[in-house]
């Protein structure tokens, strides 16, 4: 009886194959291929096998790879073909690179409280892979840095920064990258950097310091070899592999993982509030997410802190079910009746949150520091100071040129066959370096991306007319200064900003480029100052590689940016639209510009309008008719002409049939401008909206829209939140101004995963701290990013890594995505008003 106790005892631990196809014990999940490595940013950390450690994926990446340390642009493997068997307690999929032939099986079965991976081969290692192709895991290097490591019994210390020993070897033995892409400039040496192992061995045991991170890995055929992957590339992980033997097949190479599970460990409760606080009258309603081990308590309190330091305890009440939703089980505290100013925290059994305001002007300055720091270091072609620091200096001095013909883009674009443009094919197009905003992360001019945000910049200015000035811009000195009033609000100097470039397209080019972005891969990952990302020298193929012109005015650096300029007569059509509200915003303040902004709207109208008559309907017609619908009305407004406002009304309603909750948006932005029969018609939609919204409720314990995506649902997010204040606004009898207040909360902390402020800075006590900003690789941020937010891994977690900022999907802000929060911000701001 004891014996089967025993027995009993360790099998309840065992790893199984749960309903979602994974293997599962209290506290480990490891993942065989539920995420699959995709094509478009090909390595995203994001795929293979993975391990989520007592609530943190540690590791993933677990595949046949062909070098120690993979970098984005690496080959990945295409994975077919993945099969569960619950008998046998094993998930395997194949494996394949298509560029070398080179197929796998990679097998993995629970045994016990480990998994056994191996590999298979019907064929063996093609000759050119010997020596390249091995099985590796990539462990998260913020999870395992300072902390310990046992090769073969010898003491390590995984390093908090990569210091290492590499070697370089000829480009000869590199193998491909993706589509024949190279991620780094070999300065003419014709070899690329390897990595050596910190460590080589059978047995590899990592953290045996921290119990929640605790794994085993050993082999039994090869030797298991550590490497930094930070060592090619920042984002890297650290990286344990074996080399696939030479010349054979069957199974070629095992491995037995055991992550160590903390014997009844519950994940700590995690209690959603919005760290910016509460006003008095609101309601209040913390989330806690809960492990589904975990006993939800009965009661949760409010307590005080005085004026004195002391916490007192001000309100007890009662914890409401939700449900499950995904991996965890949730439950409500409604602090509603909580309203009198002071400082408090949420007391959860043992749990105490960080504390919180409640006060009328919690909410003032929600949007300060996306428009007094964000915004304008995102300004390109200007140099940009704040007190003692220079965020960037003047980038792309030296212009953009014509990107050659049939040139495939990294970035997801592609110059077709033509140029489409009067230029040959690298010749310099002067005068598009001016004005324009960085897109992302990265340094490039996305041309769809600057026009929406000209037109959320427009629609700031005229819903809310934000006069605030702390901003010091010079077109002429082409001169940024933070912290600067210069008399003229900065709004208009935004719109301007990102006026300038777009008009420049127009006019120099003839219609919109795609974007202006990098020409090699190699300074595209580029991160620091934007204005070191080139040599500010035109390439010259005279000179050799490297050299310098004798006048210096050229260079043999191929670093250039390039205007991809396929002509998008749909592009052309946005650009119209936005070059008209632009227009009207700069009148009075920028004659000029907004004079050759409305010629420039005009012009492209009517060509765009004649080619898209000439072109078959595209597969994305109705986002095309989203898009068209909101030009149309644009125009109207501009213009007061009758055929725009009848083309308005032909497109609306039937946009408004097939997908109220995109459109509703836009028909809410042409109230000002219709009469009243028109708001009796949209009725009927605003109240099929509310149903959206009241179904919401049921979807998830937070009562918004969460994507699902590979990209983190941000946009969706704020698209819902500025819908619900407008249709607040215009009818307050169907949409409550309450439910305004779901979007800020999920902003600001109430979400899964953790309670952090998705919001650089912003959420007075706990904003996230790490951003995918152009400042990544300092583990920092640029005040006011958005982070798309909480990313989904299939199938069923929830993350948000805030100490590893390098995974874009949850941790990126985008120009687009930090200029609708303006207006999210903006017009929550007027609502509560
Ligand atoms: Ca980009
Ligand atoms: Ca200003
Ligand atoms: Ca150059």
């Amino acid at each position: 009886m004891l014996l089967l106790l025993a027995f009993n005892y360790v099998s309840g631990q065992d790893l199984k194959i749960n309903a979602l196809e994974y293997f599962e014990t209290q506290g480990v999940n490891v993942l065989a291929y539920s995420n699959i490595f995709n094509g478009g940013f090909n390595d995203e950390k994001n795929a293979g096998i993975e391990l989520i450690h007592h609530g943190v994926r540690t590791a993933q990446g677990g595949a046949v790879r062909l070098s120690n340390t993979p970098e984005q642009w690496d080959l990945v493997p295409a994975i077919s073909n993945r099969k569960v068997d619950r008998a046998s307690n094993t998930i395997e999929a194949d494996l394949r690179y298509a560029d070398y032939n080179f197929a796998s099986r990679v097998v993995v079965s629970a045994k016990g409280k480990s998994v056994e991976i191996s590999v298979y081969l019907d064929q063996p290692v093609p000759k050119t892979l010997e020596g390249k192709a091995g099985f590796n895991l990539e462990f998260l290097p913020s999870q395992y840095w300072g902390k310990a490591y046992l090769m073969d019994g010898r003491h390590n210390r995984f390093p908090r920064y990569v210091v290492g020993n590499s070697i370089t070897k000829p480009n000869s033995e590199k193998a491909r990258q993706y589509k024949g892409y190279v991620t780094s400039d070999d300065r003419g040496t014709g070899k690329f950097i390897d990595p050596l192992p910190l460590e080589t061995g059978r047995t590899f045991l990592l953290a045996p310091d921290e119990p929640t991170r605790m794994v085993k890995i050993t082999s039994s055929d090869a030797d298991l070899m550590l490497f930094d992957g930070r060592m090619l590339a920042q984002n890297g992980w650290f990286v344990v592999r074996s080399l696939l033997p030479a010349g054979k097949t069957g199974k070629v190479l095992t491995w037995t993982v055991t992550p160590n599970t903390i014997k009844d460990w519950v994940r700590e409760p995690n209690i959603g509030f919005s760290q910016v606080g509460y006003m008095p009258s609101q309601q209040k309603v913390a989330v806690i997410e809960l492990d589904k081990k975990d006993k939800a308590l009965a009661k949760a309190s409010i307590f005080k802190v005085g004026d004195d330091g002391n916490a007192t305890k001000v309100f007890s009440g009662k914890i409401n079910s939700w449900g499950n939703y995904y991996k965890y089980n949730y439950v409500k505290f409604d602090f509603t009746p909580v309203k009198t100013p002071g400082i408090y925290y949420i007391q959860y059994g043992n749990f105490k949150t960080n504390n919180f305001l409640i006060e009328k002007n919690v909410y003032d300055k929600i949007t300060d520091a996306t428009s007094d720091i964000w915004i304008p270091i995102h300004m390109n072609h200007m140099f940009v100071n704040e007190a003692y620091r220079v965020w960037h200096g003047e980038p792309f001095k030296e212009g953009y040129r014509q990107a050659p013909p049939n040139t495939d883009h990294f970035d997801l674009h592609d110059q077709g066959p033509t140029t489409d443009t009067n230029y040959k094919a690298l010749e310099l197009i002067p005068g598009l370096n001016v004005g324009g905003f960085f897109d992302a992360g990265d340094f490039d001019i996305e041309t769809g991306s600057n026009i929406s945000v000209v037109q959320n910049f427009v629609h700031t200015w005229e819903y809310f007319k934000p006069m605030r000035d702390q901003t010091f811009v010079d077109q002429k000195q082409r001169y940024v200064d933070l912290h600067r009033p210069d008399g003229t609000p900065d709004m208009l100097q935004f719109i301007e900003h990102g006026t300038l470039n777009l008009v420049a397209q127009a006019e120099i080019i003839g219609h919109m480029a795609q974007t202006l972005s990098n020409a090699v891969l190699d300074n595209y990952h580029h991160l620091g100052d934007a204005a070191s990302l080139t040599d500010g020298l035109p390439y010259n193929p005279t000179l050799g590689p490297y050299e310098k012109a004798a006048d210096g005015k050229s260079s043999g650096v191929k670093d250039d940016m390039w205007a991809f300029t396929s002509r998008d007569p749909g592009l052309d059509l946005q650009a119209a639209t936005m070059f008209a509200a632009a227009s009207r915003a700069l009148k009075g303040y920028n004659d000029d510009l907004s004079a050759r902004a409305l010629q420039q709207s005009k012009r492209l109208l009517q060509e765009s309008t004649a080619l898209l008559a000439n072109q078959p309907q595209d597969t994305m017609a109705w986002m095309r008719t989203s898009a068209d619908v909101a030009t149309q009305l644009q125009l109207y407004i501009s213009t007061n002409e009758q055929q725009y406002y009848e083309k308005f009304q032909e497109m609306l309603w039937p946009a408004l049939d097939r997908n109220v909750n995109f459109v509703l948006l836009t028909a809410l932005n042409a109230i000002p401008h219709m009469d009243a029969a028109y708001k009796e018609k949209l009725r009927p939609y605003v109240l099929k909206y509310r149903e959206y919204i009241d179904g919401l409720e049921k979807d998830n314990p937070y009562g918004v829209p969460i994507g699902l995506g590979n990209w983190a649902g941000g946009g969706i997010m704020l698209n819902f939140g500025t819908t619900v204040c407008f249709a607040s606004k215009f009818y307050p009898d169907i949409v409550e101004a309450t439910h305004a207040f779901k979007t800020a909360n999920y902003l600001y902390g109430c979400h899964p995963y953790h309670n952090y402020s998705l919001v650089a800075t912003v959420g007075a006590t706990r904003p996230k701290a790490v951003f995918y900003g152009n400042n990544r690789a300092d583990f920092s941020f640029i005040p006011g990013n958005v982070a798309p937010g909480i990313l989904f891994r299939k199938p069923d977690h929830f993350e948000n890594y805030d100490d590893w900022p390098f995974l874009w999907g949850q941790n990126e802000g985008t120009i687009g995505g930090n200029t609708s929060y303006l207006i999210f911000g903006s017009a929550f701001k007027s609502l509560i008003k």
